[in-house]
């Protein structure tokens, strides 16, 4: 893994990135998606499993939050159009003491897509298949930045390995994605995440209580996680079920509820950050050299 130099490594590295945002958005088009625009504020946003800083905007005397993630916009957007993705700006301002392990922005963006219909199974494969195609455009298009950073591309074989969560805890201990991430050549899926572990609305299986039917992406090379994402929760009386399990109070989310009560689609999706992809085919140590004008937990002299 390696620091940038100079302008001209900078240079190469926001050349590639630039291609992993062509590339991502072409093979989506390919797919049958519409590109959506983002939504910076909200009264709703994820609620997030971990703690973050408070984000809220005062919104004409209403108080509303900066995103999180679009995951219930991503819901309701699928009443209306049936593939969709999104380039979505997230504010999460993580505790300073996760600046250290190199892979946290408090503000990044993520390529979050959601699609009527799927199945985990679905979403799996269309994962592997926009991560490989993005690896081949870029060591097809930026062959010339690559080798400026070092860094040799070695396109993975589809379908990946499916890990589920017990088994990569019970291997590595609680959390594990470091850990695991160092011991892989090929990027992973970890499976069936404990409900406790995640947010209401990565969707419970039905055959199976408390296991979720969702998956996170982990890189190889010790760079750890690249995305999270799921089936969705979209039945109104399960959604309130699992805020009630969750301690969370309806009033929270009323605004989705409304929504949900009218009727939202089964679907499945994940986001995958573009820092963290950046990170990973450039082969950079740390994550605020994968973007201008990086947020690194505390650093406030950002700008
Ligand atoms: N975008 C993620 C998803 O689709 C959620 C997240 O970023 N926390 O599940």
């Amino acid at each position: 893994m390696i620091r940038l130099g100079c302008e001209q490594d900078r240079a190469a590295v926001l050349r590639i990135q630039s291609e992993v945002l062509a590339a991502a958005g072409a093979f989506l088009r390919r797919e049958g998606f519409l590109e959506i625009l983002p939504v910076l504020l909200s009264p709703i946003t994820d609620p997030l499993h971990h703690e973050t800083y408070s984000t809220v905007v005062d919104y004409y005397g209403v108080p509303y939050q900066l995103t999180k993630s679009m995951i219930f916009h991503k819901q309701i957007a699928l009443r209306t159009l049936a593939r969709i993705f999104c380039f979505s700006p997230n504010v999460r301002m993580e505790p300073v003491e996760r600046a250290a392990a190199g892979r946290y922005l408090a503000e990044f963006v993520q390529l979050d897509l959601e699609v009527r219909g799927a199945t985990r199974t679905d979403i799996l494969r269309l994962g592997e298949r926009l991560l490989v195609t993005v690896l081949e455009c870029v060591a097809d298009r930026c062959a010339g930045e690559l080798s400026r950073l070092g860094r040799e591309l070695h396109i993975p074989a589809v379908p990946f390995r499916e890990i589920p969560y017990a088994e990569a805890a019970r291997s590595f201990g609680e959390p594990f994605d470091d850990a695991l991430s160092g011991t892989l050549t090929e990027p992973a899926w970890v499976i069936d995440f404990p409900r406790d572990v995640r947010e209401f609305y990565d969707r419970e299986d039905p055959a199976r209580p408390d296991v979720l039917l969702d998956m996170d992406l982990v890189y190889p090379q010790g760079f750890g996680e690249a995305l999270s994402g799921g089936e969705r929760e979209h039945e109104p009386r399960r959604i309130r079920d699992r805020l009630r399990r969750d301690g969370i109070p309806e009033g929270r989310f009323a605004a989705y509820l409304k929504v949900a009560d009218r009727g939202l689609p089964r679907s499945a999706g994940f986001g995958i950050g573009i820092e963290r992809l950046t990170r990973f085919i450039a082969g950079l140590e740390r994550i605020e050299d994968a973007r201008l004008f990086s947020k690194v937990p505390g650093d406030t002299a950002a700008m």
